[in-house]
């Protein structure tokens, strides 16, 4: 039988049968859907069964008692490093203000429970997104926090909880998805790696996460993470709600010059960007999970430059002293050093027009008469866009003078956000290999990781993207 298994992973039996692309399918020319949208009354009405005893539930996350089912399952089952020493150990906080992503529906939100104990034993979620892939977007759903208890594992059960999660997508007219992964399944679009900058040198070495180098002392392995003792960049502040249209408006065009990003509009920014800040009593916050920062010029008071990260703690495995590692991760940034032009100028703007490009998936479905159904999932991005962001240069083209811009200014961005970072008491930054990030890891001294994360889309065919949400791979 453990031939048998094994016969079975090599054959990828359940995402064989999936639109996915495979393996085998030889390079893909023009990036696109995979198999049609089902009409509506094509999509299954009841759920997949599950195997006698289990029950599905719809989780209602803004339940408390609901909220902390989820939160013990995945803070006992979910992802662990390759030697199982951590753990992810995401905050009910967290997952709260992750999964109420603005239009998410309660629906994507799926559970598996015992049926005589009503014990959760697993879970999966999708949150809606606005994908762009190059020149065309649609309407994806973000999957994650697939999770099987681990007395249920290599039943197969992970398959039932991807076609459910699916189905349910179908039913609101959704048919891409996005997620990422540790494993290789068929077939990663990108792969990044993870980077640490060591934030607390001596609790990182204490729990084993890191070692000092065989040329160094410890004393000197400690003093080299060192940081100075205030944030130098003028004009950086906290992000209030103020700031919410400006930051979107810089977002959307940095974003822009990555071949694969999400395309946020102001309320999802306010979301992403802010309502994770828990919440303030007697002048602390408690249960923050992000952290978002503006710089505004002095003088012009305009925002040139935007940086987020959020809090995800790892539950340190079999350690005597230390339970938790504090891991901040680096998230949404963007600056205008990439530009020529500022985004947020308060001289008043030149009319935004909002151009219909006759060439746009959108366009081309009405004017070959498709059904609306057919093309509920296809927003026709290009014609929402506005000229300013489709005006920018991929990252791929930009001058060397634009790219040592970018990069002098990403560093100073990136050093602050450090100090930050160790003011809020967390011991180690992470981030992969996306966006603009290999600019900055060398001279921030991110060190890399034994982690990979791949990057994966259902019912889109496309061709490889370098380095995930962007990137520049290897620099
Ligand atoms: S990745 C994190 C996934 N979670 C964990 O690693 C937690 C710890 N592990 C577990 O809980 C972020 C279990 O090991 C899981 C598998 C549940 C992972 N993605 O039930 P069986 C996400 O959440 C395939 C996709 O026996 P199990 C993203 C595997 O290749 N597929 O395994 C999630 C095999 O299929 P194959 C995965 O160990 C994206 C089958 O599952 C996978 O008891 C989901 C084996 O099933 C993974 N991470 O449970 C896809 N891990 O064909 C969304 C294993 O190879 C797709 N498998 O035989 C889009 C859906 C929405 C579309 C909307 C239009």
């Amino acid at each position: 039988s453990k031939a048998k298994t094994q016969k079975a992973i090599a054959d990828h039996k359940f995402w064989k049968t999936q639109p996915v692309v495979k393996p085998d399918d030889g390079p893909v020319l023009e990036d696109g859907v995979i198999e049609p949208n089902h009409p509506p009354e094509k999509v299954r009405k009841e759920p997949y069964p599950l195997p006698n005893d289990f029950e599905w539930v719809i989780m209602d996350i803004d339940d408390e008692k609901q909220l902390k089912e989820i939160y013990d399952l995945l803070s006992a089952n979910y992802v662990e490093d390759d030697d199982a020493s951590l753990r992810f150990n995401y905050s009910p906080e967290f997952l709260h203000w992750v999964l109420k992503h603005p239009g998410y529906r309660k629906t994507w939100h799926i559970g598996v429970r015992v049926t005589s104990s009503q014990k959760l034993v697993a879970f999966i979620s999708g949150i809606p997104h606005e994908l762009r892939v190059r020149e065309q977007a649609f309407h994806s759903t973000e999957i994650n926090f697939l999770c099987v208890h681990k007395k249920l594992r290599s039943k197969r059960l992970a398959p039932v909880l991807i076609k459910e999660v699916t189905r349910q997508c179908h039913l609101t007219g959704v048919f891409q998805a996005i997620y990422t992964a540790g494993v290789v399944i068929p077939t990663p679009i990108s792969c990044s790696r993870y980077y640490h900058r060591t934030i607390n040198a001596k609790k990182l070495l204490e729990i084993g996460f890191a070692a000092v180098p065989h040329n160094m002392s410890e004393e000197a392995h400690i003093k080299r993470y060192e940081l100075p003792k205030e944030t130098s960049v003028v004009g950086l502040r906290e992000m209030t709600s103020d700031d919410v249209p400006a930051v979107g408006k810089l977002m959307r065009r940095y974003m822009r010059r990555f071949d694969m990003a999400p395309r946020f509009n102001d309320e999802e920014i306010r979301h992403v960007f802010l309502s994770g800040r828990g919440s303030e009593t007697g002048g602390k916050r408690v249960g923050q999970v992000t952290w978002s920062y503006v710089v505004e010029n002095p003088t012009t008071k305009a925002i040139t430059d935007v940086f987020s990260f959020y809090s995800l703690p790892s539950s340190i495995l079999d350690h005597p002293t230390h339970k938790d590692l504090n891991a901040a991760y680096l998230f949404y940034y963007a600056t205008d050093a990439a530009f020529e032009t500022p985004t947020n100028d308060p001289q008043p703007e030149a009319a935004s027009s909002t151009s219909a490009s006759s060439t746009s998936p959108l366009a081309r479905a009405i004017a070959e008469g498709v059904e609306e159904w057919q093309r509920s999932n296809i927003t026709g991005l290009n014609e929402i866009e506005l000229e300013d962001e489709k005006r920018v240069t991929n990252w791929q083209d930009e001058s060397p003078e634009t790219k040592k811009k970018i990069k002098a200014r990403l560093n100073e961005l990136c050093r602050d956000a450090l100090i930050i970072a160790r003011d809020n008491d967390f011991d180690v930054v992470n981030c992969l290999t996306v966006m603009d990030n290999p600019l900055f890891l060398q001279e921030q001294k991110f060190g890399p990781g034994d982690g990979f994360l791949r990057f994966y889309l259902f019912n889109w065919r496309i061709q490889p993207i370098a380095g995930g949400m962007g990137s520049r791979p290897g620099e």
